[in-house]
């Protein structure tokens, strides 16, 4: 649940000394009241108590920051301040934020409406917000030195424009990006669409997760930054597999994804087992006539994609970034590669001098997966995470949509691990390999039909001799 506190407490207990004195407390009387969150769950949606209805987002791992109704204004107060994050069960990572976490609150809206946030900066350098995507006066677009002065550490500004655009934006400090954004500084923002909207579908499940990066060495918990390429931990709304809670959904739910991308490189987002829709980006909805089915798509920095499906196949189906180093987790570097490469026999020799060393990845590495491997404290498995089978070897970016047909209406509670019907589920074969027959092999470049290659035998494999039958159709020619 959202854990609400007056601004008196707040400050003693995560704004430090320099905040609290020098944030007037007279002046801070009259602003909405701060509500933070320190549960690194996903928050239920938050339903509106005031202003008009909209069918609210979930945040993936994340909340909806609350707001009062003022003369018909929305007022919002964000508090851009460190935050300890738990990135995953067992690794903690010193971060900078919005009011107790990173990624910050989503802020939800409705095109048309008027929205004043109040931003008070309790970081110990100055900052500012940008509110990517959005039309707005130039002075409210939150560039240091450019539309604004920075607001120094311990001064709130006011930013206040009207949400003319309904679709998904993000916000994040536009005064030493570098830094606060690789110390985790973002937010979700949704405008929600006035009427019924042609090119904005209602959905049963609306999720939203912003892509970020840090690089966190094994055993230390605040972000390197002044990594440029090198980050090793690629997390959804600054959660790592096994750490992102799953997409719950039921069967035949209309479901929608939005994600944006705040790291500094591109990323592939995959769906298992069904085809979706990309419907919009953070320029608007996209006309139905320019929307192409997909099973990936690419998200590049900077960019927010919204993605529709229907979830019609029931199952545990991945969703997660396709490069494959996205989906590990932080592990040591210069590490080269030793596949097929008998290395006891070094090993051997250098555990005499080293007891701790172990090979790594001689046959692969998903012994990486299940090694009992001495870890650094706060620190992750590379590869790691446990299903219904055995070990997930994943990290990063990765999570599972859960499809259902008995979840319950209303109820999006984690259903457990799909029990497969019987019959529909790989299985081990039990019968006699020979039975099966040679495995074909494809000729090299140079075979052709009749000819045989001579050529000596790399290794015991026995050689197989490849012939190429040609179609019928093709006699004669
Ligand atoms: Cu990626």
């Amino acid at each position: 649940m959202n854990s609400r506190r007056n601004f008196f407490k707040f400050a003693g207990i995560a704004g430090g000394a320099l905040a609290a004195s020098a944030v007037s407390k007279v002046a801070l009387a009259a602003l909405p009241e701060i509500t933070t969150q320190t549960s690194p769950d996903t928050m239920p949606p938050l339903v509106p108590a005031n202003g008009r209805p909209y069918n609210p987002v979930v945040t993936l791992n994340g909340w909806t920051l609350p707001w009062r109704m003022k003369n018909g204004v929305k007022e919002f107060h964000l508090v851009a301040e460190p935050v300890v994050r738990e990135m995953a069960p067992g690794m903690k990572a010193h971060l900078w934020g919005y009011n107790g976490q990173s990624p910050g609150p989503t802020i939800e809206v409705v095109e048309g409406d008027r929205v004043r946030i109040f931003v008070t900066n309790r970081l110990p350098e100055h900052t500012s917000v940008h509110w990517h995507g959005q039309r707005l006066p130039n002075g409210m677009d939150g560039v240091s030195g450019l539309t604004q002065p920075a607001i120094q550490p311990g001064k709130t500004f006011v930013y206040e424009f009207v949400a003319r655009r309904p679709g998904t934006f993000m916000y994040h400090p536009h005064a030493d990006e570098m830094t606060q954004m690789a110390m985790g500084m973002m937010g979700s923002w949704i405008t929600h669409p006035k009427n019924k909207h042609p090119l904005i579908a209602d959905v049963d499940r609306d999720f939203v997760f912003l892509l970020n990066a840090y690089d966190v060495e094994p055993g230390a918990s605040r972000p390197n930054i002044m990594t440029m390429t090198e980050f090793n931990l690629w997390s959804w709304n600054s959660r790592v597999f096994p750490g992102i809670d799953t997409l719950n959904v039921r069967k035949n739910d209309k479901v929608r994804i939005r994600v944006g991308n705040l790291t500094m490189t591109n990323h592939p987002i995959h769906l298992h087992g069904h085809e979706f829709t990309v419907t919009g980006t953070d320029g608007g909805a996209i006309p139905k006539t320019a929307r192409w089915p997909e099973v990936t798509t690419d998200i590049g920095v900077g960019q927010m994609r919204q993605i529709e499906f229907i979830a019609d196949e029931e199952g545990d189906w991945a969703l997660h970034c396709h490069k494959s180093h996205h989906t590990m987790n932080a592990m040591g570097h210069s590490v080269p590669s030793m596949i097929g490469v008998d290395h006891k026999d070094v090993a051997d020799k250098i555990s005499r001098l080293i007891p701790a060393y172990m090979t790594m990845g001689d046959k692969g590495m998903a012994d990486m997966g299940m090694m009992e491997m001495p870890l650094p404290e706060n620190t992750l498995p590379m590869m790691t995470g446990e299903g219904p089978f055995g070990g997930v070897e994943m990290g990063g970016m990765f999570s599972v949509l859960k499809v259902r047909k008995d979840q319950k209406p209303g109820d999006y509670k984690d259903p457990g691990w799909y029990a497969h019907p019987k019959g529909t589920a790989a299985y081990e074969y039990q019968g006699d390999t020979a039975g099966l027959g040679e495995p074909v092999r494809p000729a090299t470049a140079t075979d052709h039909a009749g000819m045989h290659h001579h050529h000596a035998p790399a290794s015991a494999e026995k050689e197989i001799e490849v012939q190429v039958v040609k179609p019928k159709g093709h006699e004669g020619h």
